[in-house]
């Protein structure tokens, strides 16, 4: 099965990790390096069958990267909630106010104002991905002095062109990792950097995602990889092959003993099918009714504490 490849390595970090103290407090064992490979023909999606993934939240997500969004506004009205620690986090730190996550993302709801003074993440995933902020000549301000475009490179509309008209490239790649800005980002992106290759006239993709918490990251990220692939091989008349996926620091939080270890007591079963069911004009187009799970009868999900 499939899913075998990720509980193997769940297994293998848990006994043979690095036990180190992380940016987070909470240490993890961990590992450097590892890859896994997912085939997605006929519409199979490797989403986790030990445990229930939520991939229409990871769905939302994905069109929200794509929308080039990075306030949590228009996450929380659709009832996504997985950006909101970040920013409630800052608010508690800056305010001083002991307010609950429901208020706060109410606040966010009822208050523009509000919402643009708190709930934006900085330049996170879909600021770079279609808005990478590019720098024009001010000769008016001086000599060899640049100003902030208008308008950003779109790297996605500008990849999904280049399979198109270039399918042998071996620059068909996108990447979040913007040095320049990350600093301003309330979390430097994870899933960083993208790379497409086509073959046999199957487009397949590869992601390279320096941190990975393996127990509450990964289940989401590997879904989004395929989701992605299946979404730009739409736009560009191909089949999907497979998603080759590349952890660097990959993790297990040593809070997260519960979820390993009932999620090696489960064995994995079934093939879900993800149907992509209309073709809009463009990527940036697509509604979350586009998208269908079929097959899809995981186990029970399992929570656990996300560190932030
Ligand atoms: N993380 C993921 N996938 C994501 C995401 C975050 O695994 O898509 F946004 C995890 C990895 C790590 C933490 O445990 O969040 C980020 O912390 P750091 O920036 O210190 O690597």
């Amino acid at each position: 099965h499939y899913e075998q490849q990720y509980l193997d390595l769940m297994a293998h970090i848990w006994r043979n990790g690095h036990e180190r103290i992380d940016r987070t407090g909470v240490g993890t064992r961990s590992v450097l390096g590892a890859t896994m490979r997912f085939s997605l023909a006929d519409d199979a999606v490797p989403l986790l069958t030990t445990k229930r993934v939520f991939w229409k939240v990871a769905t939302r997500e994905m069109l929200w990267f794509l929308s080039g969004e990075t306030n949590i506004r228009p996450l929380v009205a659709q009832g996504v909630h997985i950006w909101s620690d970040w920013p409630l986090d800052r608010y508690r730190r800056e305010t001083g106010e002991a307010i609950s996550m429901e208020a706060f993302e109410a606040r966010i709801l009822a208050d523009e104002d509000f919402a643009r003074d708190w709930g934006d993440l900085g330049p996170v995933y879909g600021r770079q991905w279609v808005n990478w902020p590019r720098y024009e000549p001010a000769p008016e301000a001086g000599e060899g002095l640049y100003r902030q475009a208008s308008r950003g490179h779109n790297q996605i509309a500008a990849l999904v062109d280049a399979i198109r008209a270039n399918p042998g490239s071996r620059r068909l790649l996108f990447t979040g990792w913007n040095v320049d800005q990350i600093d301003a980002m309330a979390l430097p992106p994870c899933h960083m950097t993208y790379q497409f290759y086509v073959a046999d006239g199957r487009l397949n993709g590869l992601l390279f995602q320096r941190s990975c918490d393996l127990g509450l990251g990964f289940p989401f990220n590997i879904y989004g990889l395929a989701l992605l692939t299946r979404m730009i091989a739409l736009q560009c008349d191909l089949e999907a092959g497979e998603i080759v996926w590349q952890g660097g620091d990959v993790h297990l939080y040593l809070n997260h003993a519960e979820l390993v270890e009932e999620q090696l007591s489960r064995r994995p079963a079934g093939a879900p099918r993800l149907r992509i069911l209309r073709r809009p004009e463009s990527i940036f187009a697509h509604r979350i009714e586009d998208f269908a799970v079929e097959d899809y009868e995981p186990q029970r999900s399992i929570s656990a504490p996300i560190a932030v």
